[in-house]
């Protein structure tokens, strides 16, 4: 297993649309190891696989605090929603930045797990939303995208220089 690197905003390849997966392979298999393990270790919880510059349609959640309720979701599709929700978001690709978007309450999501099994899951609350910021992030959107384009260029100049700073 390995620790991948996380794209940090705003880097470009964030903007990559993933291909859907068409066959469960080992390749596949490590990566959903390798992103899991890069999760717990952030620490986070939600990974897509465009967070590690691999642009397929990935994602790997756990909101349980005992690290043990892993969900691996491949090809994901959202075939349900409804009410709305504004839960604090966090992303690992924009350390330090949080913020309230508005996202459905509850959904049902149709995906393969790391087998190739498909299965359909019935989620609300955090998970819900944590599921629809990583579904996000295979679309090539980050959370802080939501924002005015004004609040978006601040955030860009800031994290710009501190990348200057640390190089
Ligand atoms: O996609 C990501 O960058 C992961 C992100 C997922 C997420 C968090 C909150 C709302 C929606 C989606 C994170 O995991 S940010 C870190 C975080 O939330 C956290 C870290 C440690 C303990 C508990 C939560
Ligand atoms: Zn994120």
């Amino acid at each position: 297993m390995a620790l991948l690197k996380i794209l940090q905003y705003p880097d470009e390849r964030l903007h990559t649309v993933a291909d859907r997966v068409p066959e469960i392979t080992a390749n596949i298999r490590a990566l959903t190891q390798d992103m899991a393990e890069t999760m717990y270790a952030a620490p986070g919880i939600g990974l897509a696989a465009t967070q590690v510059d691999v642009h397929v349609q990935v994602i790997v959640i756990d909101i349980s605090e005992t690290h043990d309720q892993l969900l691996v979701l491949i090809n994901p599709e959202i075939t349900a929603r409804s009410g709305v929700s504004d839960y604090e978001e966090g992303c690992l690709s924009v350390p330090g930045v949080f913020g309230k978007i508005p996202r459905s309450e509850r959904v049902t999501v149709e995906a393969l797990d790391r087998n190739g099994a498909p299965f359909t899951l019935n989620a609300e609350g955090l998970l819900a939303v944590c599921i629809q910021h990583e579904m996000d992030h295979l679309l090539g959107k980050v959370f802080v995208e939501y924002w005015s384009r004004l609040k978006q260029s601040r955030l860009q100049a800031k994290f710009k220089k501190q990348r200057r700073t640390v190089i």
